[in-house]
């Protein structure tokens, strides 16, 4: 098992649940690196996930990488939205497969064009189903998202468990970067019964309470990006509330 694989389960065995912190390239500049870097590891968050749906300068991944891993000891994990977004520095790389995508270049294509760079760069891969649930997101709208029929979570329930016999080692439902309405936790707890490997869920979480609710449903992990941008002061109280949450799931 990889460095970071083994890092990620370890701590989820230990925590209960686990926070990812998500850094769009795009969204950051040079100068506020250090704010963000030393925010994250100060609040207790777990990993930080670089990437987005747009393309950025591969050398300002670079030294975005490069700036954070200054700050901080806790892994970086490439969460591209292409098969350019990959970088030497990162730690390990979400290898991910957007399963309900309508273009094969989504679930498959993409990933092979990036297999011989990510073993070139020795970035350790973490295979990841990724799961969007709505196509009007960005992401959605970039990565052809089919939209599942409405409450209809068992239709859900049933991709994240083909991933699972797929041999994915994750599990990442997505409501979309800045969703008005994170995941529900009627479709968390439907996907949770049918899974066994971690559940990863963002998009729109932004509160404490919010956070602590959807763990309790059945999230093993929470990301939250846009909260760094726009209420960085909130985010130790969300990684407070999702750590509580998993121990008492414990
Ligand atoms: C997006 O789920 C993540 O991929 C994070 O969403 O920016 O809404 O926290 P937010």
């Amino acid at each position: 098992m990889g460095k970071v694989l083994n890092y990620l389960i370890e701590k989820l065995r230990d925590d209960g649940a686990l926070h990812f912190s998500l850094i769009d390239p795009v969204d950051v500049v040079e100068s506020s690196i250090e704010k963000i870097a030393t925010a994250i590891e100060d609040s207790g968050s777990d990993a930080i996930m670089v990437g987005g749906s747009t393309l950025s300068m591969q050398k300002w991944l670079d030294t975005l990488i490069l700036g954070l891993k200054k700050c901080t000891t806790l892994p970086v994990i490439l969460f591209p939205g292409n098969p350019a977004m990959l970088s030497p520095h990162a730690d390990a790389v979400w290898f991910m497969s957007l399963l309900n995508s309508a273009n094969p270049f989504f679930i498959s294509e993409a990933q092979a064009l990036a297999a011989p760079l990510v073993k070139k760069l020795g970035i350790e891969p973490i295979p990841l189903a990724y799961i969007v649930l709505r196509s009007s997101s960005s992401v959605g709208f970039v990565g052809h998202v089919r939209d599942f029929p409405e409450h209809k979570p068992e239709l859900v329930a049933m991709y994240a468990l083909a991933a699972q016999y797929m041999g994915f080692k994750f599990v990442y439902l997505e409501a979309g970067s800045g969703a008005e309405k994170p995941v529900s936790t009627e479709m968390i707890r439907k996907v949770k019964k049918f899974l066994e490997i971690p559940l990863i869920v963002g998009g729109g979480i932004k509160s404490p309470k919010v956070a602590y609710e959807i763990v309790k449903a059945g999230a093993d992990c929470i990301v939250t990006g846009t909260i760094l941008e726009e209420k960085l002061s909130i985010l130790p109280s969300i990684v407070k509330a999702i750590k509580k949450a998993g121990r008492e799931k414990k």
